[in-house]
């Protein structure tokens, strides 16, 4: 019989790779979608005929209840999150509901409807923040320096109390920055290659941005779906960090990205402080070992690999289709 997974947030960057990968391995994948008057799943329009989709909400414990009584899987992926930075300073009460009581609601209602479900929660490296040792690792003590970051700590540490408390098999990954083609347009990364791709097209003439001297471990997402799912396929749950190893500032993205279409960055870049964050994460940068060791996992995309698929990606997409320009690939 086919295995079961439920994925929250599938219409988001991850659960729609995750998808991708679980239907690959024969999965009968299941998806949580919050309703809205217009259903935005351009990340899942091609999987529609292959996956099932559930309206839910993980402000709504009674949703996840039903649905995993409907269901019966035997495995649940929490990525669902109010997941850019800069909003959850603007609305942190609702940043602490959703990204991290929201998971409390996940594992409450498996612990009510089976325990045995195997969880996996969407940790981040943001909880690191102002980081007290570098590179970070499973070990390395957290000092979150957003309401984001301070509600995934929450998400974390519940993760691992109900691990301990219910001997559940809950798992939290904790994933560096990862990126894609499908990256949400608001996100550096994605911003950049969009701007590039836009500027060389010649529908804009400069590109705006805030600190350029941040530094992230990015990798790419469909790489990292992977780890999710071998963390949930171990004889015991666990907590693993999953990076590249890698750190590079956002200057140095950029120019990478300017560069692969023959620019120059500082024609069109413009530092705006509009940007800036109330309190930054300067430094990131994943040790992933444990993961390679035990899970037999790592990174296989580099950054300039990346960079040149997400350019490439947003110079197809709005050379062939002027009329989608604010659509992800
Ligand atoms: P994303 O593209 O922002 O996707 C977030 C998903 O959560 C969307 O599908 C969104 O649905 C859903 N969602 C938001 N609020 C919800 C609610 N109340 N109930 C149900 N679903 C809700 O994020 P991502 O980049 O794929 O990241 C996936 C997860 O990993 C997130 O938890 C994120 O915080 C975490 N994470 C991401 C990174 C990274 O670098 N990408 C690194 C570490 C951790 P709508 O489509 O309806 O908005
Ligand atoms: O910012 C700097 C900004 O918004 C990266 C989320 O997926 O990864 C992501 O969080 C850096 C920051 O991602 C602009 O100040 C400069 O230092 O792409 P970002 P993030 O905040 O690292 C973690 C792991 C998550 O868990 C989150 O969910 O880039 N930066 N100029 C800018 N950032 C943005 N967004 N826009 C700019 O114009």
């Amino acid at each position: 019989m086919k295995k079961k997974a439920i994925v929250t947030g599938i219409t988001g960057q991850d659960g729609s790779y995750l998808a991708e990968w679980l239907l690959e391995k024969d999965y009968e994948v299941h998806g949580v979608s919050r309703h809205a008057s217009v259903a935005r799943h351009d990340r899942i329009e091609h999987l529609q005929d292959r996956i099932t989709l559930h309206s839910a909400d993980l402000l709504d414990e009674g949703s996840l209840i039903s649905l995993l009584e409907q269901v019966q899987p035997d495995e649940f992926y929490n990525l669902a999150a109010m997941s850019f930075v800069p909003v959850s300073w603007r609305q942190p009460t609702f940043t602490a509901e959703v990204t991290g009581t929201g998971v409390l609601r996940c594992l409450e209602a498996i612990r009510r409807v089976n325990p045995q479900i195997r969880f996996y929660q969407a940790s981040s490296s943001e909880m690191f923040g102002k980081v007290v040792e570098t590179p970070q690792s499973e070990t390395t003590p957290f000092y979150p320096r957003s309401p984001y970051a301070v509600a995934k700590v929450y998400g974390h540490w519940i993760t691992v109390n109900y691990r301990e408390s219910y001997d559940m098999f809950a798992c939290s990954g904790i994933l560096f920055n990862h990126e894609s083609p499908r990256r949400g347009l608001e996100f550096v990364t994605r911003k950049i290659t969009d701007g590039v791709a836009r500027i060389k097209l010649g529908l804009q003439d400069e590109l705006r941005l805030g600190n350029l001297k941040a530094k992230r471990d990015w990798g790419f997402a469909g790489d990292y779906v992977k780890a999710m799912w071998l963390m949930l396929q171990q004889d015991q749950p666990d907590d693993y960090v999953i990076g590249t190893g890698v750190t590079k500032s956002v200057e140095e993205f950029v120019d990478l990205a300017f560069s692969h279409v023959g620019l120059n960055w500082q024609d069109y870049v413009v530092v705006d402080p509009k940007f800036y964050r109330p309190a930054e994460v300067n430094l990131l940068l994943g040790d992933a070992s444990k993961a390679q060791e035990k899970l037999g996992w790592q990174a296989e995309t580099d950054l300039g690999g990346l960079v040149r698929m997400m350019v490439d990606a947003d110079m197809a997409r709005l050379s062939t289709s002027p009329a989608k320009l604010r659509l992800v690939a």
